[in-house]
């Protein structure tokens, strides 16, 4: 167990739906550190660089316009194992399957339109932070 970072991101469909408060809110309250947060809009371009892993996937072209639909906030998250405890307060991709309590519980709204974003892994944060904050 160590302190870490992760990238965190309430993607379009939330800030849309003003719930971004709400989710800043809760997590604050769940013991996080925000490093650094932005409000920005994704280009396409960017979309796709950002989920190039998912390229191959039938859902590829969605997902970038989807990403790119509208203004999403951006974040660099701390705490200890920040990684998997952001994910496990973002709860199951699909929000059918997430567990009472996470956000994408609270606010997603299908297996696309899932309300926020975390990174996977110890290089995918390091990489998604960088990519989103050159600047830091
Ligand atoms: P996660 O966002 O939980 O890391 P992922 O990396 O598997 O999930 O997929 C990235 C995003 O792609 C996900 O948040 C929403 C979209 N997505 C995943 N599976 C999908 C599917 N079966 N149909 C449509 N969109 C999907
Ligand atoms: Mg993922």
């Amino acid at each position: 167990m160590s302190i870490e970072r992760t990238y965190a991101m309430i993607k379009p469909d939330a800030v849309i739906a003003k719930n971004d408060g709400k989710i800043i809110d809760i997590i604050e309250h769940s013991g996080f550190e925000i490093i650094a947060m932005k409000k920005i809009r994704f280009s396409p371009e960017l979309a796709e660089s950002f989920y190039a892993v998912h390229k191959a996937k039938p859902f590829f072209g969605e997902l970038v316009e989807f990403l790119s639909s509208g203004p999403v906030i951006a974040m660099i998250l701390e705490k200890e194992s920040a990684i998997q405890a952001w994910r496990d307060l973002m709860g199951a991709t699909d929000p059918e399957k997430a567990e009472e309590g996470t956000i994408r519980k609270l606010f997603g709204t299908n297996v696309g339109i899932n309300a926020v974003h975390g990174s996977d892994a110890t290089e995918t944060a390091q990489e998604e932070c960088s990519l989103i904050f050159p600047e830091l």
